[in-house]
């Protein structure tokens, strides 16, 4: 699969805490014509969580949405998913092997040393990060940055994710500077929980990518 430009995260702490349902900011992205959408839930999943994401996942699969589940292979298996683990979650090859061949499986990486250990590694696509100062994450890594983006990128030829304080302004240069695809987070949002603001929002970065 050829990962879209635009890889948009739906954190439920941050959509929450900014007054953002989350099952409607998803159908609102879907419908918006986002191709791929993660779901990354960082507190104990719950039955109600694990609902939650079952519904997207039918959302996404009748949009031709790409839909993928942070950090749970278990899940991601469960529900037809792709999924995108961390440094610290299970290791890719465990990953792999619960998700099967087929499945979109992406890995975190934060240094030159972990971007060349996950080119061995059996996913699909590395995600590098953060670019900037984030405040979706506990505990960032050191920022990457632009330079560094550009320099590493010609270590491996799997398509490469930058990630951590990209917003409509400054995801252009993230791409110039050699990134496939730019995930996001809190810059996709608007400032006042409304759903037909955060759609307008969403045509603009579809079309800023
Ligand atoms: N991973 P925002 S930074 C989930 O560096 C995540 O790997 C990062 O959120 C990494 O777009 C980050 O709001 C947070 O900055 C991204």
């Amino acid at each position: 699969m050829k990962l879209p430009r635009l890889y948009p995260i739906l954190d439920t702490s941050v959509l929450e805490t900014r007054g953002f349902a989350v099952l409607e900011s998803a159908r609102t992205l879907i419908a918006a014509g986002v191709r791929i959408l993660q779901y990354r839930h960082k507190r104990e999943f719950t039955q109600d969580r694990y609902d939650e994401a079952a519904r997207i996942a039918e959302e996404c699969l009748a949009a031709g949405t790409q839909f993928v589940i942070n950090d749970r292979a278990d899940f991601a298996r469960l529900l037809d998913a792709g999924l995108h683990i961390g440094q610290e979650d299970l290791p890719p090859e465990a990953a792999r092997r619960v998700l099967g061949d087929e499945r979109l499986l992406g890995l975190s990486t934060h240094t030159e040393s972990q971007l060349r250990a996950g080119r061995q590694a059996p996913v699909d696509y590395l995600a590098l990060g953060p670019m900037y100062a984030t405040i979706s994450k506990k505990k960032p890594d050191p920022v990457v940055g632009l330079a560094e983006l550009t320099r590493l990128r010609k270590l491996t030829d799997k398509p490469l994710v930058a990630i951590g304080g990209i917003t409509l302004e400054n995801a252009g240069e993230v791409l110039a500077a050699g990134a496939d695809s730019v995930a996001v987070i809190s810059g996709l949002l608007p400032d006042s929980p409304d759903l037909r603001v955060l759609r307008a929002r969403i045509h603009q970065w579809l079309s800023a990518t």
